[in-house]
């Protein structure tokens, strides 16, 4: 597609990459499959803008899938980095560094009584199942179709983000005996909920879920819902997940379980841990947590884990988000910005509905807001594609799939997003 711009390039560097790299890139939504066309390959990045390798600026909305949310290249993260990287690159034993983020993290999350860092969301969310499951006894985890908690081999059943981008339900080369051991319901549906614990719940170790979704889009929980999850769980002596990779630190301060009020069992962090490195982290209750090793017998380790430039840059992040006001914030200019987007869609004959919470937010080409997969899958997918593509004509980065999340910084002006919002009433008159 990407006629009139210049993305010779982009198209040579993927496919040389093609030759080299499985797919050409290194996860799959990258790969732009479901939108159409050759993936962007990025050079530098500065606030809300991305540069590609053939010189075009663009206004970014995937902000690394959520670190970025004071913008890229944030001065104090990359100080923090350069001076750790000059101190020490890893050593594999501990360090003041780890100290240093875990109060900061349990600051934010109170849940999180005790806390375990590792090097992805995909390592916290597994290591997350192993503990429930070493902790609970019982081997079987409600999880809800939509969500994606990482490539963890339990979790990759009906799960959202690259397999719902791509069409694949479930994963081959995971063992049938392993997912039957994950049941799937519907997101924000009580009465299949009731039904799966009614039948499994003496055998359920966890139920983990986003409490607010952003791999199947963004979609936010009915409150009765995460309610029911929790009655039915303790009900039951299964625990209760958060995986709140993409919406730590990002609808919220301490995530959708500060806006909701709610204290999982179990916290799964991410990405923005890490302020764009590779980090994870997971954690929770101290007498869940004393079961990990050392302390108990459940087993995890890695190491990089607590990598000290990874953790210094995490550190040099969060110290900064420590005034709440830059959600309200975040929230205010990214309704702006929904509302005129919405406004242009609707001048175009173009149904769209959206939502936001602090610095994320979701739209979908429907009528009403989707409540979970299957109504996100009846929105219509093939409009987006066509409305990336535009975007992109006009220097806009959208994450290039329907089953994914925005992400805003504290560097997208009213400016810059009433100049996207602009470019948006151009490309709905052209598709
Ligand atoms: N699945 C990731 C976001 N939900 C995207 C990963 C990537 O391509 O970087």
């Amino acid at each position: 597609m990407t006629f009139g711009m210049k993305t010779k390039n982009s198209k040579e560097l993927f496919k040389k990459s093609k030759e080299h790299i499985a797919g050409g890139v290194n996860s799959p939504v990258r790969a732009f499959k479901s939108v159409g066309g050759t993936p962007i390959f990025f050079r530098k990045s500065r606030d809300c803008y991305l540069y590609d390798e053939d010189g075009n600026k663009y206004i970014d909305f995937v902000g690394s899938w959520g670190p970025m949310v004071l913008g890229h290249s944030n001065k104090q993260i990359i100080d923090a980095i350069k001076k750790q990287a000059t101190r020490a690159i890893s050593f594999g034993a501990p360090t003041k560094n780890e100290l240093e983020i875990a109060k900061i993290i349990k600051n934010y999350f109170p849940s999180m009584e005790k806390i375990r860092m590792v090097n992805s969301g995909t390592e916290a969310t597994m290591s997350c199942i192993r503990l429930a499951r070493g902790y609970t006894k019982k081997n079987k985890i409600i999880k809800f179709i939509g969500c994606y908690h990482g490539h963890v081999d339990s979790l990759l059943v009906k799960a959202g983000s690259g397999l719902a981008t791509l069409g694949i339900p479930d994963s081959p080369g995971i063992p049938e005996e392993l997912s039957k051991l994950t049941i799937t319901i519907p997101y924000n549906d009580k009465e299949a909920l009731i039904a799966a614990f009614k039948k499994y719940g003496k055998e359920v170790a966890a139920v983990i879920i986003e409490p607010i979704a952003g791999n199947m889009g963004f979609i936010e929980p009915e409150i009765t819902f995460l309610e029911k999850i929790n009655q039915l769980s303790r009900e039951y002596g299964s625990l209760v997940i958060y995986d709140e990779v993409m919406t730590g630190f990002r609808v919220a301060r301490g995530g959708a379980q500060e806006l909701y009020k709610f204290k999982p069992d179990l916290t799964a962090l991410g990405k923005i841990v890490g302020g764009g490195l590779p980090v994870g982290v997971y954690g929770g209750k101290r007498e869940i947590m004393d079961k990990i090793a050392p302390d108990g017998p459940i087993y995890q380790a890695g190491t990089l884990s607590g990598n000290p430039i990874a953790v210094s840059a995490g550190a040099a992040l969060l110290k900064q988000l420590k005034d709440k006001s830059i959600y309200k914030d975040l929230e205010k200019n990214g309704k702006l910005f929904l509302e005129l987007l919405a406004e242009v869609a609707d001048k175009n004959n173009i149904p769209l509905s959206y939502n936001i919470k602090g610095g994320m937010f979701g739209f979908f080409f429907s009528r009403g807001l989707p409540k979970n997969f299957e109504e996100v899958n009846n929105s219509d997918l093939d409009l987006f594609s066509r409305f990336f593509q535009g975007m992109l004509q006009e220097k806009i980065y959208l994450p290039p799939s329907a089953f994914e999340s925005c992400f805003l910084s504290t560097k997208h002006s009213k400016e810059i997003l009433m100049k996207a919002a602009k470019s948006a009433d151009k490309v709905f008159k052209s598709i």
